[in-house]
């Protein structure tokens, strides 16, 4: 007899049940199974929805005899985890999604007809999917790489996904051309190496023979390739889109996500231990924050611009590989998304959700952008390719969910067919039933544009400098960023092994500017800097500088949203401890105790300080800040363990504002950490205040060589 859901009977432990149903008799009855540590567990069933009686045996002919071919139970496990894996995306494979919703704060009526930024306080479900570009699935979050940024907003009228990046630029302009970006990008493909990166021959190969490449590669290359979290980065639609009004009229439009909190980045040798100490540090920081209620939000900002505007640019507003200044055309706040829930299944949703560009509503339509053109085509594709068959948006994820917008079509049957649609009829035009669908023309909002022009192969004058915008992007940054990028183009660089194809990369970036060229020809060693590539259009050098291109110009004063990693020992004061986690969390901060054993360490007092992290699972490069509680003998103690000695040294060299007691001087000694503004002892107060302000910049110079 199988027990009820309800039955209350309580088993003593997992381990016990199991051993008894496992070994020597039959479990038939064994109803026990159901209920493990007080809990009330429902039958597990088959996907035809029958109960399982045994999850731990085969069907046997006899005790130790064969298995038997009938064992349905043992044939459907066994054969659904046969099939399990869908081939992962070809890009942006490795990724991390939530739910949430977007509420529109300022209208754009009568610039757009789209119901969703017509009323304000409307309110639409968004499902956002933020991933790496060249990493496979299983590869880790903290690469230096573009971050696509995707929403997928279930409007009232259908879905509309705004499939964008972490940067506001791309590549290459034609989207012919993307096959053969991420071929140089992903793994060579004879040998199947270097995952998720950059920094090697075929990309930069690639990208000294792209000129148009120019641009993106100063982006990626700065700090914006190494995201602190995807609650700190920026988004960016890229392309120039068009709103549509009832008129028929059209707008041309940029879209922007701005970050809450700020955007914030890495420093590159903390990302490469990050990608160590925890593969999962983007995804698993998501899910906390989301979980622990502190929903991450974006403001949805536009720059809305017309014809005679886009007219006086010298470069071309179809070119995806430019920007437009937000000093030259403001940013326009019109909403918020806010991500406020976790998803149930990660495979159900995030892996089967299905971005795909050409899926807009009325109101909003595409430009001749030839990267985006090219797009149109490729989402769909993939996603059959990758979800088995043309019916993907019957996946729950997928089908819309706006009220008022029920799938009605004329298209019928394929695999996975889910989601019935009724009828004699499928084809249009028909007479045999009144209620078939129809088309609605009022729907129709596609551009009417005037078309001319011979059929040719060709890529418009209008898109040929490549190096105005790289420059003035590089002159838009603090020092300190551009010693990054600087640095960045070196590593990266010093991982090519073909001679003829670095000095290349450099050549080309002396027509962005002789001195980066001169720069990174210095720190890959060269004896000189090699000749400036061949060009058509010379950098323009007049562009003024646009501050919102920094990230540092622009960080706020804040700890909201970032971590304090606190170190302690056996004779901490526990009652200090508390209440600088009391003030950390008052700020917003999260807060973590780091100990030699993970059950954590005996206070001055004798009390339990109850550790989060062992100090080999809690490195400090999982913290945005650190303290050192520590007495004397606790520090003394410390000084002895290489792993505590890393923690501070590579605090120190990642620019970390270090808060400390006095007792902690022998560790922080023996890490070679030298006073300076970043090192605040014995302040509470004044450490926090640091740390909100963001990193030790000042320190870089005594810790690296600057090229
Ligand atoms: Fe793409 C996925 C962003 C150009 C072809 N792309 C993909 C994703 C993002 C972007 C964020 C992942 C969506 C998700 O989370 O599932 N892609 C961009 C941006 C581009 C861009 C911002 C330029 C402005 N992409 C681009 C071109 C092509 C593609 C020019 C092809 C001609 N992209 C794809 C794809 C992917 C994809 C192969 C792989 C998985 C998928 O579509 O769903 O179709």
């Amino acid at each position: 007899m199988l027990k009820s859901d309800t039955d209350k009977k309580v088993t003593p432990t997992t381990a016990a049940v199991l051993e008894s149903n496992t070994i020597g008799h039959e479990v038939g009855d064994g109803g026990e199974l159901h209920q493990v540590a007080g809990g009330t567990h429902p039958a597990m069933r088959t996907q035809g929805g029958v109960i399982i009686h045994d999850d731990e045996n085969q069907l046997k002919a006899g005790e130790r005899g064969p298995s038997l071919a009938e064992d349905h139970f043992y044939l459907e496990k066994t054969q659904h985890f046969d099939h399990e894996r869908i081939p992962e995306r070809i890009v942006h494979a490795r990724g991390y999604g939530a739910r949430g919703y977007f509420e529109l704060t300022d209208s754009l009526a009568g610039i757009t007809k789209a119901k969703i930024f017509n009323e304000t306080g409307t309110k639409t479900p968004v499902f956002t999917r933020f991933s790496t570009v060249a990493g496979n699935m299983g590869s880790f979050d903290a690469a230096r790489d573009v971050r696509g940024f995707a929403v997928k907003f279930y409007t009232s009228e259908g879905n509309w996904d705004l499939v964008g990046n972490n940067i506001p630029v791309f590549f290459i302009q034609d989207a012919i051309k993307f096959t053969d970006l991420i071929h140089s990008v992903k793994q060579e493909p004879d040998r199947g190496f270097p995952q998720a990166a950059s920094a090697h021959d075929t990309f930069w190969d690639f990208a000294s023979l792209t000129p148009e490449s120019t641009h993106m590669l100063m982006w990626v290359m700065s700090d914006r390739g190494i995201p602190r979290s995807f609650r700190m980065m920026e988004g960016f639609g890229i392309h120039t889109f068009r709103l549509i009004n009832d008129a028929g009229e059209s707008t041309y439009v940029k879209f922007h996500w701005r970050p809450k909190l700020g955007t914030q980045s890495l420093i590159w040798d903390e990302a490469v231990k990050i990608n160590g100490a925890d593969p999962d540090f983007h995804r698993r920081d998501l899910w906390e924050s989301i979980e622990a209620g502190n929903f991450p939000e974006w403001e949805l900002a536009v720059q809305l611009f017309d014809q005679a505007f886009a007219d006086k640019f010298d470069f071309d507003i179809l070119d995806s590989t430019k920007l437009i200044p937000e000093e030259i055309l403001p940013l326009r706040v019109i909403g918020r998304m806010v991500l406020d829930r976790n998803v149930d299944n990660y495979f159900a949703e995030t892996e089967q959700v299905a971005f795909c560009v050409r899926d807009v509503v009325p109101g909003i339509d595409f430009t001749n952008d030839p990267l985006l053109q090219g797009r149109i085509l490729s989402y769909v594709d993939t996603q059959i390719s990758r979800l088995g068959g043309p019916n993907y948006k019957q996946i729950p994820v997928n089908q819309p969910k706006g009220i008022g917008c029920p799938v009605l079509n004329m298209q019928r049957d394929g695999a996975h067919t889910i989601a019935p649609q009724k009828g004699r009829v499928s084809y249009s035009p028909s007479s045999l039933e009144v209620d078939s669908p129809r088309q609605d023309p009022s729907a129709n909002s596609t551009f009417h544009e005037t078309m001319t022009g011979d059929k040719r192969r060709v890529r418009a004058e209008s898109f040929g400098d490549h190096f105005s915008q790289a420059l003035q992007f590089f002159n838009s940054q603090t020092e300190t960023e551009q010693n990054h990028i600087i640095a960045a183009f070196i590593f990266e660089l010093s991982k090519v092994e073909t001679l003829p194809v670095r000095e290349r990369v450099v050549s080309q970036l002396a027509n962005v500017d002789q001195t980066i060229a001169d720069r990174v020809a210095a720190g890959l060693g060269m004896k000189s800097t090699p000749a400036a590539f061949p060009t058509g259009v010379a950098a323009r050098t007049d562009l003024k500088p646009s501050p919102a291109l920094s990230i540092l110009a622009k960080a706020p004063a804040t700890l909201k949203g970032r971590k304090v990693g606190c170190l302690v020992a056996d004779g901490t004061d526990l009652e200090m401890v508390k209440s600088l986690k009391a003030a950390a969390k008052r700020l917003g901060a999260d807060f973590a105790v780091i100990a030699p054993k993970v059950g954590g360490a005996t206070s001055a007092d004798g009390k339990t300080i109850e550790g989060d992290f062992q100090l080999a699972g809690g490195p400090s490069v999982l913290f945005d800040t650190v303290f050192l509680a520590l007495s004397e003998d606790g520090a003394k103690a410390l000084a002895k363990e290489s792993g505590a000695v890393a923690w501070v040294s590579d605090a120190f060299a990642h620019l970390k504002v270090i808060g400390t007691t006095a007792g902690a001087q022998p560790l922080l000694t023996r890490a070679g950490v030298t006073p300076d503004a970043g090192l605040i002892t014995d302040d509470a107060d004044a450490y926090l205040k640091a740390a909100a302000a963001g990193r030790t910049w000042d320190r870089e110079p005594n810790v690296r060589t600057i090229y």
